[in-house]
């Protein structure tokens, strides 16, 4: 007999990511090996709502939105495609899920009553599409929100007093400042909303059948909540609208059982009706739970359209000047810290269209052209206004070897200077905010790329493995569900690590060259110096 708590290898446990471009599924069996993945892309799959890299930029490049029935239309159409293709919805014993994170959706009076009462007959998007209070939600990218940030740490007593409440200074693609911009420009849409939700519940939301809760993982994301009473911040709460806590739910752990799945998708897709709902989280969160981080010192860099650096952490010390410090998903006590760069992918696939590089193995060829440390070449590459370091626009910045500003390098410095920038940075920014890694697990788009992972052991000196699991933010959610599900079996916490004991283990992709990491450890300082310049410069023409 299987004990309590312990899932049958013929049980299925699927984890959702609604990401920035696309829509994923993966599905993994109670002994962790993954049976099936699925994915929707909203600009090909989706090209009614126009989006490009599934967003709408605004002509000021500084708002940017995605249509919120698009991410509806995107369930509709995995979910099919799921059917299509006979895969086994009765065995889903749990389900939960990823969302792109700080990203919310405006929900008005009839959303609630709407998702208690659909209609198995006829798609999702046939019924939610008028249950938006505001049919463009702000995401991750938008950058529009400083003076509202300002004002918030103006009422709370300065970005220290912010970070230490809330785990990061205020930011602007943090909900919070999102939401009260939105009640300024907008006093209507804020009125009409009767639940606002992140991504990440939204999402669940659809799948529960009513308002699921926001997980404090993902609610460390908004600049609102506490992270170490993880409940709402009263004063942060008053400063950005009126009546907020109720529009906002209580938070929940990220393991808890919200529920079982709504009867609309029992009855439309078979699922059990008593597959559980574990309450869904935010991407990197997600992440940190598909990567297995448990130890200190166990951090992942994910290279993808941010690039992002994170590990878990047992007690929490946020920086005002960068980096932020999360509730763990899967460790209710624990804490996660994180380092998130705006120019990531966009960025190096710019660099290969500027110089005509026509592909990733010519692009290494040319990384291979220049030694580690560039010959004294460093350029900062701001596509958008960047996170960290804080700036209010883009621009590009190159310096020679002397410090002189160039206006350009040669496509084979150019390409090294922007690799070794983006690693360099996540380095002196991590060490901050106590990331110091003993080992690299590199996942996302351009983690397949062995050039880049080489530049980036060699910029930490620590060896750098690769998961074969690409979707480090669905699997996450898969694991979770697993863990959730066991929790709920036991009816008691189950540590992460005990629950996922067979998880698989990780490649070692690239070793550090002593030689190399000797060069990026004398560059750290000049670059930190060059980077506050450039920073300046990008403000100045902000
Ligand atoms: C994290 C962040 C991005 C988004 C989209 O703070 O802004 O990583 O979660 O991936």
């Amino acid at each position: 007999m299987t004990a309590i708590g312990t899932p049958r290898s013929d049980q299925l446990f699927l984890g959702l990511d609604s990401s920035t471009q696309s829509l994923k599924a993966i599905a993994i069996d109670g002994t962790l090996r993954v049976t099936a993945e699925y994915t929707v892309s909203f600009d090909e799959d989706l090209p009614e709502y126009e989006t490009k890299g599934g967003v709408h930029i605004a002509p000021d490049g500084l708002r940017v939105t995605s249509p919120p029935l698009m991410w509806v239309a995107a369930l509709d159409l995995l979910l099919a495609r799921m059917q299509a293709d006979n895969f086994a919805f009765a065995d889903v014993a749990a389900l939960s899920g990823s969302g792109q994170q700080h990203g919310s959706v405006y929900l008005n009076r009839t959303a609630r009553s709407r998702l208690q009462a659909l209609d198995p007959e006829q798609p999702l998007r046939d019924q939610l599409g008028d249950c938006f209070a505001l049919d463009a939600s702000p995401i991750w990218m938008d950058s529009s929100t400083t003076a509202q940030c300002r004002a918030l740490e103006a009422a709370l007593g300065g970005a220290q007093r912010v970070a230490d409440l809330t785990g990061s200074r205020a930011y602007e693609r943090f909900t919070g400042n999102q939401i009260a911009k939105i009640y300024q420009d907008n006093p209507a849409a804020y009125e009409a909303s009767d639940r606002i939700a992140l991504v990440s519940s939204f999402m669940a939301s659809l799948l529960l059948g009513g308002y699921a809760p926001i997980d404090t993982a993902d609610g460390s994301g908004m600049n609102l909540m506490d992270i170490r009473r993880k409940d709402w911040v009263p004063a942060a709460l008053d400063q950005t609208a009126p009546d907020l806590a109720a529009r906002l739910g209580a938070v929940s752990p990220a393991h808890a059982v919200a529920g079982p799945i709504a009867g609309y998708f029992a009855k439309r897709y078979a699922f059990d009706p008593a597959c559980r709902l574990v309450t869904f989280s935010g991407d990197n969160p997600n992440s940190l739970a598909g990567l297995l981080l448990r130890r200190a010192g166990d951090i992942a860099v994910s290279l993808g359209t941010s690039d992002t650096m994170f590990g878990a952490l047992r007690a929490p010390s946020p920086s005002p000047d960068e980096g932020h410090i999360f509730v763990n998903p899967v460790d209710p006590e624990g804490y996660m810290a994180m380092v998130v760069h705006k120019n990531g992918s966009l960025t190096r696939e710019q660099a290969l269209g500027r110089h005509k590089i026509g592909s990733w193995p010519a692009f290494e060829k040319l990384l291979a052209q220049t030694p580690p440390g560039n010959n004294g070449n460093i350029g900062f590459y701001f596509t958008d206004p960047e996170i960290t370091p804080p700036t209010h626009a883009g621009g590009t910045f190159r310096f020679d070897r002397a410090d002189a500003q160039a206006a350009d390098f040669p496509a084979e410095t150019d390409v090294r200077a922007l690799i070794e920038s983006q690693f360099l940075s996540l380095r002196l920014h991590g060490e901050h905010i106590g990331l110091e890694p003993g080992m690299l697990l590199a996942t996302g788009g351009a983690s397949e790329n062995m050039a880049i992972l080489s530049v980036l052991a060699n910029v930490f000196g620590v060896p750098v493995y690769r998961g074969d699991q690409k979707n480090s933010a669905a699997l996450g959610a898969a694991y979770r569900a697993l863990h959730g599900w066991v929790c709920e079996q036991s009816a008691a916490f189950v540590p992460f690590a005990d629950a996922l004991g067979n998880a698989p283990a990780f490649s070692l992709a690239a070793e550090p060259d002593t030689q190399a990491h000797a060069a990026y450890n004398k560059m750290l300082d000049r670059y930190a110096r060059l980077e506050k310049q450039a920073v300046e410069l990008a403000n100045r023409d902000a």
